[in-house]
């Protein structure tokens, strides 16, 4: 079995939760901040089987799209309390899907 641990963007988890549902797959959906942007995303836990990890891989990558956000990222500059921002806003892509598949050494419901 496979943890897959899926970061994604707000717009598309909705989306991605009912089509992994709807494939038979376990979802879990926590609400969460990049730490780029420290704009909200959320993260995807799903425990597949590996013979099953292609097909939640597949759906992932038909439901994610990658967007351009403009953002007020923060810069190097530490000021005094902490990092400080650009006055300019840039623009960066954002995924996709950021996803990380971790092997489950151990499955259980108690
Ligand atoms: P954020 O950290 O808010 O990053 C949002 C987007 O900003 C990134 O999109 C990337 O396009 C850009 N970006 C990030 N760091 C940058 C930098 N140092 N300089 C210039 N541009 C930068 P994605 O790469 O698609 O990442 C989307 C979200 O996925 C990230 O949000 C973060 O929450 C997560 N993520 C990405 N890589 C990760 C990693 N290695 N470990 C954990 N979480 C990660």
């Amino acid at each position: 079995m496979k943890l897959i641990v899926a970061i994604v963007q707000d717009e598309d988890a909705s989306r991605l939760v009912g089509k992994l549902m709807d494939a038979g797959f376990g979802v879990t959906k926590l609400a969460t901040t990049g730490g780029f942007l420290r704009a909200g995303n959320t993260t995807l836990l799903a425990g597949v089987d590996d013979n099953r990890l292609d097909d939640a891989m597949a759906v992932i990558e038909k439901v994610c799209k990658s967007r351009k956000q403009m953002a007020t990222a923060p810069t190097s500059m530490a000021g005094v309390g902490g990092a400080s921002y650009s006055p300019y806003p840039i623009e960066v892509m954002v995924g996709g899907a950021t996803v990380f598949v971790l092997p489950v050494e151990q499955f259980v419901k108690l």
